[in-house]
């Protein structure tokens, strides 16, 4: 019998790019779909593949009969739902942070380490946060031809990351100093946004956002490290296998609506060069590889939000580094960053069932 996939967040921001992926899947494994929501969404209507299906209120009894229960929700919703769906003999495949450093649960890139989906003692599978994600197919790629052993990474993050209210704020910011000339003197911006009554302590963004970039990104950990700066650390180690990786991460939010962007300096145990670096990540089916810089060729965000691809290019070898190569990655962090990994999860457990 066709397994039975269910999709808990179903009326969330990811959630609603989750079933548009599930809409225009072309192969569809999945036989009954459910849609799980909060009791306060439960009784809405969507449509999954011509199917009118109408949201069920999240409760023990949802998860029965179930085989793959993908969750779009916060943290402490999938810390408390997740062990019961897998109680309930489904495969949790959650895109929260609340499982990820668990040994007990596999960190999942299907491009990386696909099979690992099979070694899940708790009955849940990680799906990375969605800064480690936009690099991972090509640092996969790179790390098994040449061996990675340093990565120093900076990161352009979308107001997205930060949920409907990070683009709310960001759109709100850009309406405020839009054709106001500002920008010109250390303060204008600020001014701008109080004049409009828009006040930071309402902001998940610790500074305007609007012609600015804000080199932070999540909550403030040890040592003046940033959250997300460790999670790009910590993830990129589980999902590569290389628990000693040399990592350095600086996480920046920049005025982008949705798609993450990545500079990445890779340093490999092997010689690099930049046409095999090419080579490597053009035969990868999930990478574009735009890298004509003398055309004004490469990948922007602008040009990739919407999309399921990650597109890399500017790749060089480094002039003073040995045996290291930088380039730049764009992904839409709303996608291959959350709904699209998550999903793609899911199609190898059906595979495999
Ligand atoms: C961010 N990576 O961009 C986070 C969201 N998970 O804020």
């Amino acid at each position: 019998m066709a397994p039975v996939l269910a999709l808990v967040g179903a009326t969330g921001a990811v959630g609603t790019v989750m079933v548009d992926i599930m809409n225009s899947r072309q192969n569809w494994p999945w036989g009954e779909v459910r849609l799980i929501a909060s009791p306060r969404s439960a009784g809405k209507k969507i449509v999954v593949r011509g199917e009118e299906l109408t949201v069920l209120a999240l409760a023990p009894e949802v998860f029965d009969g179930v085989d793959v229960a993908m969750f779009d929700v916060p943290d402490e919703v999938s810390a408390r739902w997740a062990p019961i769906a897998a109680e309930r003999g489904a495969v949790a495949v959650d895109n929260s942070g609340a499982f990820r450093m668990d040994d007990d649960v596999p960190l999942v890139v299907p491009e990386v380490n696909a099979d690992k989906v099979a070694d899940r003692p708790r009955g849940i599978i990680s799906n990375p946060n969605c800064t480690t994600l936009s690099m991972m197919a090509a640092l996969g790629a790179l790390h098994r031809a040449f061996g990675l052993r340093q990565l120093v990474v900076a990161s352009y993050q979308a107001a997205s990351g930060a949920g409907q209210e990070g683009i709310d704020r960001l759109h709100a910011e850009v309406d405020a100093v839009a054709g106001k000339g500002v920008g010109d003197r250390a303060g204008d911006v600020r001014e701008a946004l109080a004049a409009a009554g828009l006040s930071l302590s309402d902001s998940p963004f610790p500074a305007p956002l609007a012609f600015n970039v804000v080199p932070w990104a999540g909550s403030l950990k040890e040592d003046g490290w940033a959250s997300e700066e460790l999670k790009v650390r910590n993830e990129s180690r589980k999902i590569l296998g290389i628990p000693d990786l040399a990592v350095s991460a600086t996480c920046v939010r920049v005025p982008v609506v949705t798609t993450h962007s990545l500079a990445v300096h890779a340093t490999f145990a092997a010689p690099v060069t930049v046409a095999e670096a090419h080579r490597i990540l053009g035969e990868q089916p999930t990478l574009v590889l735009q890298d004509d810089p003398a055309n004004g060729v490469f990948p922007t965000p602008a040009d990739v939000v919407g999309g399921d691809p990650t597109y890399v290019g500017r790749v060089r070898q480094a002039l003073d580094f040995p045996n290291t190569l930088d380039f730049f990655v764009c992904g839409d962090n709303l996608r291959k960053g959350a709904a699209l990994n998550t999903y793609e999860i899911a199609e190898v457990l059906a595979a495999r069932a």
